[in-house]
C-alpha cells in the first residue's frame, strides 16, 4: 500500500462563523490553516475562497491572496476548487484555473445538494474540460455518485485529462451517494487501472469513512467543508481533524504521505 494522502479541505462554501468560529476565511486565515494542517500531517490542502462578508467566492484575486499566503508558510499542494458554491454559473467557477494552480476539483455531473441543485451540464463539463486543458492544470474529479465517473472517463475518452488520473468520492451529501462502506466499495470497482482514489465522508461520516479509505489503500480527505465537529456537539479545527486521521493511520500501520511524496504518487510534475 502506498502512503496515505490526507487532503485537508479547509474552507468549503457553505459552513459560516457563525457555524463554527474556526472556519479560516480571509487569506492570512486560510494560509495559517493550510500551516497547521500541513504540520498535522496534510499533504494536500483543496480550498475555497471567501469574500469580506464570508460569502463564497471565485474570485481569481482572492484565490492569488490565498494561495500566495500559503506559497509563503508551507510546501503543501495546493488545490482549488472549480466547484464553487451552488447557483454559480460555470464562468464565475472557472476563474482560479487561470492562475495555473497545482491542481483543482472537477465535478462531473449534477446532483441534487441539500435543497438545492449542483449543476454540471455535459456542455459545461466540455467547456471545464478545455479550460483544465489550456492552463495545464492536473484535476481531482468530484465523485458525488456514481455516474459521475463514467462522466469523467467519457471527457477522458475525448482526450482530456491526459496522465494520472485521481478520484475523490464525496459520500453523505443529502441527495447523493449515501456514505457506506458498500458503496464506497462499489465507487472503487468502478475506477479505470491506476487510478487513485481519496474519500470525503460528509458531517458524522467523516471519520468512519477516513477509516476505511485508510485500510482499503485509498486516501482521504476531512476538513471544516466537509465536517466541523470532532465528535458530537465539539467543535474542530481543521488541524484536529487532520491530526486525528494521521494518528489512526500510524495505529493501523499505513505512513502518512509528505507534499513531495503525494506528488510522486499523483504523478505531478511541478
Ligand atoms: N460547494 C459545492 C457545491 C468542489 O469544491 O469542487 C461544490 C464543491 C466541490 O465544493
Ligand atoms: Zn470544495
Amino acid at each position: 500500500m502506498s502512503k496515505l494522502m490526507i487532503t485537508a479541505a479547509l474552507v468549503g462554501a457553505e459552513v459560516t462563523r457563525d457555524d463554527t468560529p474556526y472556519l479560516p476565511i480571509t487569506p492570512e486565515e486560510i494560509g495559517q490553516a493550510a500551516l497547521e494542517a500541513r504540520e498535522a500531517g496534510a499533504a494536500i490542502a483543496h480550498i475555497h475562497v471567501r469574500d469580506e462578508n464570508g460569502a463564497p467566492s471565485q474570485s481569481k484575486e482572492l484565490y492569488r491572496r490565498a494561495i500566495e499566503e500559503i506559497e509563503k508558510r508551507t510546501d503543501i499542494i495546493i488545490q482549488v476548487s472549480t466547484g464553487g458554491a451552488v447557483g454559480m454559473t460555470a464562468e464565475e467557477r472557472m476563474q482560479p484555473l487561470t492562475l495555473r494552480p497545482e491542481m483543482a476539483t472537477l465535478t462531473t455531473g449534477t446532483v441534487n445538494f441539500g435543497q438545492d441543485v449542483f449543476m454540471n451540464t455535459p456542455e459545461q463539463l466540455l467547456a471545464f474540460a478545455e479550460e483544465f486543458e489550456r492552463y495545464g492544470v492536473r484535476a481531482e474529479f468530484e465523485i458525488f455518485d456514481v455516474g459521475m465517473i463514467a462522466n469523467a472517463m467519457h471527457l477522458v475518452n475525448k482526450g482530456f485529462f491526459t496522465g494520472h488520473l485521481h478520484f475523490d468520492f464525496v459520500m453523505g451529501v443529502p441527495g447523493a451517494i449515501p456514505a457506506t462502506a458498500e458503496n464506497l466499495l462499489h465507487l472503487v470497482h468502478q475506477l479505470p487501472e491506476g487510478a487513485t482514489w481519496t474519500v470525503a465522508g460528509i458531517g458524522r461520516h467523516q471519520l468512519p469513512m477516513a477509516t476505511l479509505g485508510i485500510v482499503l489503500g485509498g486516501h482521504v480527505r476531512v476538513g471544516l467543508e466537509d465536517n466541523i465537529y470532532y465528535k458530537k456537539g465539539e467543535l474542530a479545527t481543521n488541524a484536529q481533524l487532520v491530526k486525528r486521521v494521521a494518528r489512526i493511520a500510524k495505529e493501523l500501520g499505513r505512513e502518512i504521505a509528505s507534499p513531495d511524496e503525494a506528488r510522486q504518487i499523483l504523478h505531478l510534475t511541478k
